[in-house]
């Protein structure tokens, strides 16, 4: 088809094209098929995955929010005087409000997130109900090496790593991050970080396949993005949301499964699904308070205290940089 040879070759050569482009290319052109979860973060799924946090079945932020409202004076403590609290993830900034009106010592907050529309708007609103604090944002895909910002180079430095995002790496992944997060943030340096339990198998698949269909949503707006972004033209209503807990390996696993056997242009490529071929775009590992402190340890960090819930359903780890 000449008009399909055309477009072939209008479209750039793979390795000029985004990150983005780059990496739903490499995913769709895999097997199996997957996709990155940090994609999911544009305009529209960021708003959609603070609807998920509000949902009956969604109980990870809930239970944080518990434990930080609960356990903020000691938190406070791995604050040091004059220093920088640097989140990884940043997001809605409810959690982090918690930690800076128990800790009026952090003097810089460095909110690191790749969603920059959510960034730069709770910056702004932080500003406004912390006048001491100096909140200096960073626009970064955190699981990339990237820069603090040279404000905060002479201080203390502590890690904010809440949510449970650790949960979307894979454990070798983790501990790559954990490393790197030790090297920027220094020797002595502290991290608190939130990671979810391995629990009920109904308690966990039903928090990812909620009966109000917002997870789906989420998943589904992945290939919204695309169509938008890469001139795709998946068609939503052929694709379905699956979610399930892997006990094997102590994860969720969210896919999207193409309901017939077809072909979707995506970034000037057609990409063939198989009936009920799934895209694999979301992994959440969760770990035993136990699993997650050998984790740590094998990282480089000395894990020195840990909080959860009244109802043992997510953790907050207290983490040292001994160097
Ligand atoms: C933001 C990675 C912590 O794994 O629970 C929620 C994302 N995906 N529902 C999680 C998510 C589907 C979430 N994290």
């Amino acid at each position: 088809m000449a008009a399909q040879t055309r477009a072939a070759f209008r479209y750039e050569p793979i390795e000029t094209e985004s990150p983005f482009a780059r990496d739903v290319v490499a995913g769709l052109t895999a097997r199996p098929k997957r996709l990155p979860p940090k994609y999911f973060y544009d305009e529209a799924g960021a708003r959609l995955f603070e609807d998920i946090t509000e949902l009956p079945e969604y109980y990870p932020t809930r239970c944080e929010l518990e434990i930080l409202r609960e356990r903020a004076p000691e938190i406070a403590r791995f604050f040091p005087e004059s220093s920088a609290l640097v989140e990884f993830g940043s997001g809605s900034s409810k959690k982090v409000r918690i930690l800076l009106t128990a800790a009026p010592t952090i003097a810089a907050y460095v909110p690191v997130d790749i969603s920059s529309q959510m960034l730069v708007q709770e910056a702004d609103e932080l500003r406004r109900d912390y006048p001491s604090l100096k909140v200096l944002p960073v626009e970064a895909d955190f699981t990339q090496p990237f820069a603090l910002p040279a404000e905060v180079a002479g201080t203390a430095h502590t890690g904010f790593f809440p949510g449970s995002t650790i949960g979307n790496f894979e454990p070798h992944e983790a501990c790559a991050f954990l490393r790197h997060a030790g090297r920027m943030l220094g020797q002595r340096a502290s991290l608190i970080i939130g990671v979810d339990l391995v629990k009920d198998p109904n308690i966990l698949n039903a928090a990812y396949d909620d009966a109000a269909g917002v997870t789906a949503k989420f998943n589904l707006n992945l290939l919204t993005r695309i169509n938008r972004e890469l001139d795709g033209n998946f068609d939503l209503a052929t694709f379905s949301h699956h979610a399930f807990y892997n006990s094997e390996r102590h994860r969720i696993e969210m896919h999207l499964a193409s309901n017939k056997r077809q072909k979707v242009r995506v970034a000037g490529r057609m990409i063939e699904f198989r009936a009920g071929e799934t895209i694999h775009t979301e992994n959440s590992y969760k770990y035993s308070l136990e699993s997650f402190a050998a984790l740590a340890r094998g990282s480089g960090w000395t894990p020195v205290s840990v909080w959860t819930d009244a109802g043992s359903n997510f953790s907050i780890h207290a983490l040292v940089n001994e160097g």
